[in-house]
C-alpha cells in the first residue's frame, strides 16, 4: 500500500514551487481580471500580475482581509458567475454578516482530493466507515468530510453535530473505525458513550480526525487513551475552501501537512505585515492555487502558527495553531491563549477537559476566571486538591491570579461543534 493517496504529496521541491508558480500566475491573474476588488487592490499598492515571477514575488501583492470579504458580500468576490457554481458556503462569522465563498465543480472536486488525502494521511482506508459529527449545512465541516471521505471510496454515516445520546448509539451499533468531529464534541461524546455502559477504549472507533477549533497535545493524550484510537489533527477555513487545506499524518503526529499544491502559505509578523522565513512564529498567511469560483490572494487567516520543514510527507508543515490572534486574552497585561489553560487544565486527572473562561472589568481591573468540572466517579476531595494545584499552576507557568472555579458535572458550557472557551465580558 502507498504511504501516500497522490504522488504529489511526496514530490521534489523543484516539482512543487514549479507547481505553484504555474498555478499562482493564474490565480492572480484570474482574480485581477475578474475580481473589481483585487483590480483596486492592486492598484492602491502598485501591483500588477506582471510581478509574479516567483513564488516568493506574492510578497507584493496586498492582503485580503476578513472585511474586504463583508464589504463584497455576497458575491463580489467570485470570479465566475454565481450561476456557474456547484454550491455555497459560508463562514462561522460571530458577528455582522456572514462571508459566502463559492465553489465550481472543479473546486468540489479537488476539495474532495484534498480531504481524501486528508484521510488517507490520518491512517483511513477505502472501505473505512466514517463516521462524521462535524456539522452539516453552511459551515463546510460535515460536507467537506463527506465528500473526502466518498471520494476515498470509504462509506459514510452522516451524523452531523448534536443528538449525543443518538450519536453514541450509532456508533454502537454501526461499529465505524472512523470519526470526523470537532475535538470538544468528541469529549461529549465520549462522556456519553461511558454514560451508556460502553467503554470508549474499546469501541471500534481506531481514528479521529479533530479540527475547527484549537486543541492542544495534551487534550490528543486525553482523547487516545480514553478513546482507544489515534488522534490527528486537520485545519483549514471556510474562505480558503473548508477542511482540508492540511492535515497531520498520523505516523509522526508532528504537526499538519499543508497541501501545497492547492494553497500556498506564508508566515507573516502581524504587526508589521513583513513575510518571516520558515520556523519563525507568526500569523498564517494563506493562497489558494485552483480555486475557481472565489480565488483568494493572501489572507489573513489570524491564526498563529509557524512553517516547518516536510516529515512524513515532502511537503511543509505548520505546527500546531497555538490559537487566533483574536482570541489572545490580555489580563493585567498578561498575554495568554486558552490553549495554554487547557493544557495545565489535562495535568489534573481528577478534573473533567471541559472548560471555559470568562473575563471580567471590576472598577478598571481585568479578573479571569476559570470554570471546570470533576472527572466523573472523582470523589470531591481530589476533585477540590486538583483546583487548587490548577490555580498554581496558572500561576506559577503562566504569571496570573486566576480564581479556579468547580462546577458540577456537566455544567460547564457544551458545543456539538466549536467550543465556546471565553467568555469576554468586558466587551460589553
Ligand atoms: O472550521 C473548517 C474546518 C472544519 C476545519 C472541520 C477542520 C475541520 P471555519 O468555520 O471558517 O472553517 O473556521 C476556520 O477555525 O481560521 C481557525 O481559527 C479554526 N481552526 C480550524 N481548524 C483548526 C485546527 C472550519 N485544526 C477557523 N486547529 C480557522 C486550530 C482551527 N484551529
Amino acid at each position: 500500500m502507498a504511504t501516500q493517496y497522490e504522488a504529489i504529496e511526496n514530490a521534489s521541491r523543484d516539482e512543487i514551487t514549479a507547481l505553484q508558480l504555474q498555478r499562482l500566475k493564474k490565480t492572480v491573474r484570474d482574480a485581477f481580471e475578474r475580481v473589481p476588488h483585487y483590480r483596486e487592490a492592486f492598484a492602491a499598492a502598485g501591483a500588477s500580475p506582471e510581478d509574479i515571477r516567483s513564488p516568493e514575488d506574492i510578497a507584493r501583492l496586498p492582503f485580503t482581509v476578513k472585511e474586504d470579504m463583508r464589504r463584497n458580500y455576497p458575491f463580489g468576490m467570485f470570479a465566475v458567475p454565481p450561476q456557474k457554481c456547484a454550491r455555497v458556503h459560508a463562514s462561522s462569522g460571530t458577528t455582522g454578516k456572514p462571508t459566502i465563498v463559492g465553489y465550481t465543480a472543479n473546486d468540489i472536486g479537488n476539495w474532495a482530493a484534498v480531504m481524501a488525502r486528508s484521510i488517507y494521511a490520518s491512517g483511513g482506508r477505502p472501505g473505512d466507515l466514517v463516521h462524521i459529527s462535524y456539522g452539516y449545512g453552511l459551515f463546510t465541516g460535515g460536507l467537506g468530510a463527506h465528500y473526502g471521505a466518498e471520494k476515498l471510496g470509504c462509506p459514510v454515516v452522516p451524523a452531523s453535530g448534536g443528538f449525543t445520546q443518538r450519536q453514541a448509539q450509532l456508533i454502537a451499533d454501526l461499529r465505524p473505525k472512523i470519526i470526523m468531529v470537532t475535538p470538544s464534541y468528541m469529549l461529549g461524546i465520549l462522556d456519553e458513550m461511558e454514560k451508556r455502559g460502553d467503554n470508549p477504549g474499546e469501541s471500534s472507533l481506531q481514528i479521529g480526525i479533530f479540527g475547527a477549533e484549537p486543541w492542544t497535545n495534551d487534550m490528543r493524550g486525553e482523547v487516545e487513551a480514553r478513546g482507544g484510537m489515534d488522534a490527528v489533527d486537520i485545519y483549514g477555513l471556510s474562505e480558503i475552501i473548508g477542511p482540508g487545506v492540511a492535515n497531520e499524518c498520523v505516523e509522526t503526529k508532528d504537526g499538519l501537512t499543508l497541501w501545497e499544491d492547492h494553497f500556498y502559505p506564508e508566515i507573516i509578523n502581524p504587526e508589521t505585515g513583513d513575510v518571516l522565513p520558515d520556523g519563525e512564529f507568526g500569523e498564517l498567511v494563506l493562497t489558494t492555487l485552483s480555486k475557481e469560483a472565489t480565488p483568494v490572494i493572501r489572507y489573513r487567516t489570524r491564526d498563529l502558527t509557524r512553517l516547518l520543514p516536510g516529515t512524513a510527507r515532502s511537503m511543509r508543515r505548520i505546527e500546531k495553531i497555538t490559537g487566533r490572534s483574536d482570541d489572545m486574552l490580555i489580563i493585567r497585561g498578561v498575554n495568554l491563549f486558552p490553549s495554554q489553560i487547557e493544557a495545565l487544565l489535562l495535568k489534573e486527572p481528577a478534573l473533567a477537559p471541559h472548560y471555559q473562561l470568562q473575563a471580567e472589568r471590576e472598577n478598571n481591573a481585568d479578573r479571569l476566571t476559570v470554570f471546570v468540572e470533576p472527572r466523573l466517579g472523582c470523589e470531591s476531595g481530589a476533585a477540590q486538591k486538583a483546583v487548587q494545584s490548577l490555580a498554581e499552576n496558572i500561576r506559577g507557568m503562566l504569571g496570573l491570579r486566576a480564581p479556579v472555579v468547580l462546577r458540577a458535572a456537566g455544567e460547564v458550557e457544551r458545543s456539538a461543534g466549536k467550543a465556546r472557551r471565553v467568555v469576554d465580558n468586558r466587551k460589553n
